[in-house]
């Protein structure tokens, strides 16, 4: 028989703010906050700074919109940034630091998803007239082309030396930074430690509907704070979205993350016992699961379409590979759900 209600694993992204949220926003005092004059956005990013052990935070309305304000901050028209060849500054965010920052990006590999440290020092650019300033390092974490996957500390501790003996400012992009802490078994601010800023988003697991904080010094925010309203992001009374805010990051939510992470183990470790599948469970760290379809009677996107119709939604990431995200929209009972229609799906066929 096929499952009747949707079971959506394409992104986290999908989370819709719970009652208690939805409470909050409409109690929320409201006020203009180009001029610093709504509560809830200055108790929000107030909040945000002291949580990552930052001097000052910014709220954004996006995470591209987050990065591109942190690395226009950082650098000038012209320059260099380091990063991870695959990372989602570099590959999923419109190519905005080059168009609107004037930016290069060096990508260098990083199979741990962190730019390994040697490649980075020898990307390092020496001063010269014929060559770009370098001017940024950027971080990811967790990894987001990489299935969630997060670097370990002891490679952001070795990058943040390169750094520093290079004068280097170090960006991370925390999209997913709580999912992350979690992983790691530590609190976020000791990883948003390696970074000079850091953006991390509430509108991803944390449920919140719309937006991303960038936290750092104080003059770095200054900065911040002109290139956001330059780039259209200075809006009005966010005091609605801000109460999202501050519910998301409270501890239990951010706490609850820990179920996603629990339910994409327990989806890895049903496909891991049926050999159509191939995947390293030591990859599924946090709330993804990334696995490789090994069977001739179906590609990706076909497995991924015939499981749409048994409303399981999931995402093909080219023609092998499929990627499932869990989320506080699904259950524990839906990922037992989903292992029965999969295991349906493949000994029915197609
Ligand atoms: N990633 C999105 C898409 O852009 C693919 C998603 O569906 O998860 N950094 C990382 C590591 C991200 O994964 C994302 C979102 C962003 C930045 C950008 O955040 P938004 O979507 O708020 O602009």
């Amino acid at each position: 028989m096929r499952g009747t209600h949707t079971i959506d694993l394409r992104r986290d992204t999908i989370t819709l703010p719970d009652d208690a949220m939805r409470e909050e926003a409409f109690k929320a005092p409201l006020g203009d906050s180009v001029y610093g004059e709504d509560p809830s956005q200055e108790e929000l990013e107030r909040f945000a700074a002291a949580l990552l052990g930052k001097e000052e935070a910014i709220f954004i309305p996006s995470g591209t919109m987050g990065n591109l304000v942190a690395l226009l901050s950082h650098t000038s028209r012209g320059d260099e940034v380091i990063l991870e060849e695959n990372a989602h500054i570099r590959t999923s965010e419109t190519g905005g630091a080059a168009c609107v920052g004037g930016l290069m990006l060096r990508g260098v590999r990083g199979d741990d998803g962190a730019p390994e440290p040697q490649l980075v020092e020898a990307a390092i650019r020496s001063d010269n007239i014929h060559y770009p300033r370098t001017s940024l390092i950027c971080l990811e974490s967790s990894h987001y082309r990489y299935g969630g996957i997060v670097p370990p500390l002891e490679t952001f501790g070795r990058l943040r030396d390169i750094a520093d003996r290079s004068g280097l400012p170090v960006h991370l992009d925390g999209a997913r930074l709580f999912n992350a802490a979690l992983a790691l078994g530590v609190e976020s601010r000791e990883i948003a430690g390696y970074a000079d800023s850091v953006m991390f988003c509430i509108s991803k697991g944390l449920g919140a509907p719309v937006g991303s904080l960038l936290c750092g010094s104080r003059a770095f925010i200054a900065r911040a704070r002109r290139y956001r309203k330059m780039l259209g992001g200075g809006m009005r009374q966010t005091g609605w979205l801000c109460a999202c805010g501050l519910r998301a990051l409270s501890p239990e939510n951010i706490a609850s993350l820990e179920r996603d992470h629990q339910n994409a183990r327990l989806l890895a470790k049903g496909l891991e016992k049926r050999r159509e599948f191939d995947l390293s469970p030591e990859r599924v760290q946090t709330n993804y699961v990334v696995t490789r379809l090994c069977d001739d009677r179906f590609d990706g996107p076909t497995f991924v379409k015939l499981l749409a119709a048994r409303n399981v939604l999931a995402t093909a990431s080219g023609k092998e590979v499929v990627r499932f995200v869990t989320s506080k929209q699904v259950s524990r009972a839906d990922i037992e759900e989903v292992l029965t229609r999969i295991g349906s799906l493949l000994d029915e066929g197609p």
